[in-house]
């Protein structure tokens, strides 16, 4: 009997900080059984916890909407828009940029996640027909988006496969000016090879279901019609995108260009070359899917196809012509690979500015802003690659933003503040971030290295570089490595090297990396598309222009993606940030199925415990003591309107004459520190509710009402 009530009393608990006992298993219990009720939002003080219901729910009602609109984040039960509500009044009423970090596995409902928080925002801010077209074509950047940039895997049949981040602009009252998207390396791999039982890009397939006829006709494309035929489409949705595009601000004419260029991948990927080409005397003629596709993009088969089978070397001062033999082996067509790729993540950089284009607000104009990111999920596959080395070094940068924002910075402060306080241990995972991108000799600076090498390069080389610096890394290992330290493990294959990640063991093939860290493509191909009369797809490829050879290699695609990956955190830095932490319940996208030992992994790696006990003990509010003076001087008669003695000494007076009981207080060296917040309600203040209360006095009770 008592196990049931202290399961349902656990069950009540809408936010674990009040969870008594606070164990692992008290923990997952109180998930599992909130869950069991469809509450699938819990808190962890402001830290929303969304478990996936792989269900739709009836809690996304505009009558919901209504309910969390200027609400009390502690009086209502938990939910993503009380999250979305909070941060939004914290930028329009007291004017702090805000983000929203969401963060969990591949699968775990950070996408729709991102759409609820976007969504409610655009619901509760003011209507007008200037403010709704912003917010229209805000809402719609996303199915544009994620037709281009999500497809089917294994964990999530509707995936991101590029990383987003949206900064949304508000003017002083808080109505949406508009914004601008940044797109983290989009998983261009995929569109020349993916493991069984995925799918390529949703474009491809929306494109031979919903494109029209014309469009089609003119590929040359064959319509592929409804659902279960081999390019049907699987999806979420069977819509073709252009209406968002329209809604957007791109011109019909944009739109033909976009999908033509789509088309022109989808058809190199059938693009047979022959073992015999030979560039003189006269070859064969072209294959006729490579001629429909020059006929498509204006331009003379046998420049393209002059392009994939052979390169141009420059030797002894002559430039020579080769003919390409990894387009003759069995690894298949380097250069129709290399194209298809290249076309398709430009094109996808492309559409990212165009609709920045359209959504971006005119310079001098003040605003605040709302950042949204939403990424590739932590992925372990049973073949990694360099995108998924890519991805989860991604997800460790945000596991330390969550790390040094809500468990480091926070002790350090209570310390620095000489606040007495006993220290919540806590897995930093610093050391992991550096060892993938220390600027010296992480894996990522090694890789550089090794393609920037002159002469033979290959993966062999640059796995024995690791090998021999991380040796005795804690959460690095190899083949070598396990020899070295007398391991046996089947499970390792020589080729390999295995990174102990803050969630999980992932290892990685090192085949393929230098080639995608180079991310070179013959300048024969970007001067054959350059030659193109297809305006989009030549600007597309500027460096073809044979006027602009440039000697100076680009950067590498992880040097990139480091150096932009550092401008996303210090962005977020500067920012309030706001997190919800989503949890994927069960390996089978099973609708309401909440598998525990799962479930347990997930609270382990992100660090639920840790932020419960450092929540706990901690203080919710903290404010220097002459901006908090200042700022509520006017509540106490002795404080107001001068206050003639230290700020430190004014606000203990002003939270004596509040009746703040001494508990809830800690006065640090600088700042005044109260333990948990609440709402109060206008008119309580002799300004009403007006100043800016909502932190300041402590909460009742705490759990939902
Ligand atoms: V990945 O890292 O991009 O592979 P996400 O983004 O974390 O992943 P996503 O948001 O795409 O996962 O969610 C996966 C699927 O779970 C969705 O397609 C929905 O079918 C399902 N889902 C997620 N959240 C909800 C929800 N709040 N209500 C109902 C949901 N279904
Ligand atoms: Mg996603």
């Amino acid at each position: 009997m008592e196990a049931t009530t202290s399961l349902l009393d656990a069950a009540a608990v809408g936010d674990l900080v009040l969870l008594d006992p606070l164990t692992e298993e008290s923990l997952l219990q109180t998930l599992q059984e909130r869950f069991r009720r469809s509450n699938i939002y819990t808190y962890i003080g402001n830290v929303v916890i969304s478990v996936n219901p792989y269900r739709s729910l009836p809690i996304y009602t505009p009558e919901t909407v209504q309910e969390y609109r200027n609400c009390n984040f502690f009086a209502v039960k938990p939910h993503i828009y009380a999250i979305a509500d909070d941060a939004y009044r914290s930028l329009r009423d007291r004017d702090r940029d805000q983000c929203i970090l969401i963060t969990g596995e591949s699968g775990a409902g950070k996408t729709e996640a991102s759409k609820l928080v976007m969504s409610y925002v655009a619901a509760v801010c003011s209507k007008g027909e200037e403010v709704d077209k912003v917010k229209e074509q805000l809402l719609q950047s996303n199915p544009v988006l994620e037709a281009f940039g999500n497809a089917k895997t294994i964990r999530n049949d509707n995936s991101s496969r590029f990383g987003k981040y949206m900064d949304v602009e508000f003017d002083f009252k808080g109505e949406p000016l508009g914004g601008v998207i940044s797109n983290y390396l989009l998983e261009k791999s995929r569109i020349v090879r993916h493991v069984k039982g995925e799918r390529n890009f949703h474009i491809f397939y929306q494109l031979l279901a919903g494109g029209s006829a014309q469009l089609l006709r003119r590929s040359r494309l064959p319509r592929t019609g409804g659902q279960g035929g081999p390019g049907a489409w699987g999806g979420p949705a069977c819509v073709c995108p252009q209406d968002a595009m329209k809604v957007i601000g791109f011109s019909p004419a944009e739109v033909t260009a976009l999908l033509e260029v789509t088309a022109v991948v989808l058809k190199l990927g059938n693009v047979q070359l022959s073992s015999s080409y030979q560039a003189t005397p006269a070859p064969l003629p072209p294959p006729a899917e490579l001629q429909e596709i020059c006929e498509l993009i204006g331009l003379d088969p046998a420049v393209l196809e002059r392009a994939l089978c052979s390169r141009t070397v420059k030797a002894r001062n002559e430039m020579v012509l080769t003919t390409l033999t990894p387009c003759l082996s069995p690894q298949g067509y380097y250069g129709r690979d290399a194209l298809a790729k290249n076309i398709y993540s430009r094109l996808f950089d492309w559409l990212v500015n165009r609709i920045n284009t359209s959504i971006q607000v005119k310079p001098g104009k003040q605003r605040k802003v709302m950042g949204v990111l939403d990424i590739y999920g932590f992925e372990i596959f049973q073949d990694n690659g360099f995108e998924q080395f890519i991805i989860n070094y991604c997800n460790e940068k945000l596991q330390q933003i969550f790390i040094l924002m809500t468990l480091k910075e926070e002790q350090e402060e209570y310390v620095r503040e000489g606040i007495q306080w006993t220290p919540v241990e806590f897995f930093d995972n610093s050391i992991i971030c550096n060892l993938i991108e220390n600027s010296k000799c992480g894996i990522l600076a090694m890789l550089d290295e090794e393609c920037l090498r002159p002469g033979v390069v290959n993966e062999d080389t640059f796995l024995t570089k690791l090998n021999q610096l991380f040796a005795t890394h804690k959460h690095y290992e190899s083949k070598e490595t396990q020899n070295a330290r007398r391991v046996m493990d089947a499970t390792l294959p020589s080729q390999c090297f295995r990174i102990h990640h803050y969630a999980g063991k992932v290892t990685y093939n090192v085949t393929g990396f230098i080639e995608k860290n180079n991310d070179l493509l013959f300048r024969d191909l970007s001067q054959a598309m350059w030659a193109s009369r297809h305006e989009l797809l030549r600007s597309l490829f500027p460096e073809g222009d044979p006027q602009k050879v440039s000697l100076k290699l680009p950067p590498t695609a992880g040097f990139q993606f480091k150096a932009s990956v550092a401008t996303l955190m210090k962005n977020l830095y500067s920012k309030n940030p706001n997190y919800i932490r989503c949890i994927k319940p069960n390996e089978t996208k099973t609708g309401m199925l909440f598998t525990p030992e799962l479930v347990l992994a997930q609270i382990r790696y992100l660090g639920l415990m840790e932020n419960v006990r450092v929540r706990r003990a901690g203080y919710a509010f903290r404010q220097l003591y002459d901006s908090f003076l200042q700022r509520y001087k006017m509540l106490s008669p002795r404080t107001w309107p001068h206050w003639t003695g230290s700020h430190r000494e004014g606000t203990k007076v002003l939270l004596e004459d509040l009746a703040f009981p001494p508990e809830e207080l800690a006065f640090g060296h600088t700042k005044i520190f109260i333990r948990s917040p609440r709402t109060v309600s206008p008119g309580r203040g002799e300004l009403g509710g007006t100043v800016g209360l909502e932190h300041l006095l402590p909460l009742e009770g705490g759990s939902e009402g």
